[in-house]
């Protein structure tokens, strides 16, 4: 267990590195009422990302050739590819076989009940270890779009083990092949299966965990989440399921990332848009926090009503400045004096009767049972009326300031907190006449 806590984290903020899906930049705009608005080339859209900030960019199998293409054409197209990203500089992060396009997948792919059609879903993912490895893709995904059902016609559980065996089948075939990267899944809550298999990061870090249980497996098959599109569309916070995948050490080399109005259909809309600033914040600070170094790929797209194709450059610029913001605001929390103040008083100070308990009781500690029964019997004895009688009044103020930091009303908003205990931390702040105002109140 680790000693020091997360969310006190004081370490620098090194900005992550930012990727995006190549499918998203030439995307058409079309939806499943309306054609095509735009028709955008991989060329703007790598330069577009470039000139943005953006250094890597991932591909589908399908994005580059036919489903059916010959090997022949396969290596023409990949080397067409591996000339523009010469030309832009960008460098591939992930590769993904398109499992859910072809009509052969409408039953699934891994997970289909029809055995041709799983045999075709490995044959197809193995096919793409070998552009995976050309392009130098670092991870590659597997999104099982359609892999789930309407009328339940196969024991779900055995859906969720052919989904995850036929996976399975071609990880091991790309170890076996040389590839050095790592794989993940990408959780979705549904869509467009009605009801999909191991459908959120929970779901998926216990498959993985039953499917893969291998070490040296277990350290390369990991989760590649879509905050918040993926859960928002259900309703779920993003920054609860982060925090479980961070702390059980299942998060990929990269999350996608977009924008998403929550219990809606996937949305895809650029970062900021849709959603909730302060849920946002709370998954860049979580990945800030665990100093995690992978990248934030962004999976998402203009709207429809961007049909120029100068629309592409502002949504790059769109989709870096809003990260970029995000960890200026994690910058802020981590030096802002209210918040120390308030995570002081929320955290309190360490029991040490409690650690014992909590260090004999551990996985694998397997203390004796008496030294388990004295550890308890030493806790300090304490009315649950003294310990109702702790203040808490901190954790609802500990919202009002992230949600003042995360609206960028941090300086004026200080005053809102002359007169409290928490403000008196402010003596510390240089930069904000308000917040100077704030502490002579408090004085
Ligand atoms: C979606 C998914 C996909 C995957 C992509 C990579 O909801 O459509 O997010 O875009 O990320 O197929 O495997
Ligand atoms: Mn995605």
């Amino acid at each position: 267990m680790p000693k020091f806590r997360r969310s006190q984290n004081r370490t620098k903020v090194i900005p992550l590195p930012l990727s995006i899906g190549g499918w998203c930049l030439v995307n058409p705009g079309g939806d499943p009422f309306g054609d095509a608005v735009r028709a955008p080339t991989l060329t703007d859209g790598l330069r577009a990302c470039r000139d943005a900030g953006i250094t890597h960019v991932s591909f589908h199998d399908r994005d580059l050739y036919p489903d059916d293409a010959p090997q022949e054409i396969i290596d023409e197209k990949v080397d067409q590819v591996l000339r523009l990203l010469e030309d832009s500089g960008l460098k591939v992060l992930c590769f993904t076989t398109n499992l859910f396009s072809n009509p052969c997948f409408r039953s699934g792919a891994f997970s289909s009940p029809i055995p041709a059609v799983r045999q075709a879903a490995i044959v197809k993912g193995c096919r793409s270890v070998h552009a995976a490895k050309r392009l130098g893709a670092l991870n590659i995904i597997f999104w099982g779009g359609r892999e789930g059902t309407e009328v339940f016609e196969q024991d779900s559980g055995e859906g969720v083990r052919n989904y995850l065996l036929g996976a399975r089948a071609v990880i091991v075939y790309a170890i076996a092949q040389g590839y050095q990267g790592t794989f993940t899944f990408e959780p979705k809550v549904y869509e467009p299966r009605f009801h999909s298999f191991a459908a959120t990061g929970a779901a998926m870090g216990s498959g993985i965990r039953e499917f893969f249980p291998e070490t040296e497996l277990a350290a390369r098959v990991k989760i590649n989440p879509e905050y918040p599109q993926h859960v928002a569309m259900l309703g779920l916070n993003p920054a609860i399921e982060l925090g479980q995948l961070l702390e059980e050490d299942l998060l990929g080399p990269c999350i996608h990332f977009g924008g998403q109005p929550p219990c809606r259909m996937d949305a895809d809309f650029a970062p900021g848009l849709g959603g909730s600033p302060t849920d946002d914040f709370h998954v860049c600070k979580l990945l800030h926090d665990a100093t995690y170094r992978g990248f934030v790929e962004f999976d998402c797209r203009p709207l429809r009503t961007s049909a120029s194709e100068h629309a592409i450059r502002l949504f790059a610029r769109q989709c870096v400045a809003y990260w970029r913001q995000l960890e200026q605001k994690v910058v802020t929390f981590r030096r802002d004096p209210i918040i120390r103040a308030l995570q002081a008083e929320i955290f309190g100070e360490p029991i040490a009767q409690l650690e014992d308990v909590l260090t004999v009781t551990m996985p694998n500690a397997a203390a004796d049972s008496n030294v388990v029964i004295d550890a308890v019997n030493r806790l300090p004895i304490r009315t649950f009326a003294e310990t109702a009688a702790i203040d808490t009044d901190a954790i609802e103020a500990f919202g009002y300031r992230v949600q003042q930091i995360v609206c960028g009303t941090h300086r004026e908003g200080a005053t809102m907190f002359c007169g409290t205990r928490w403000a008196a931390a402010q003596a510390k702040t240089a930069d904000a006449p308000v917040e100077s105002e704030a502490e002579e109140a408090s004085n």
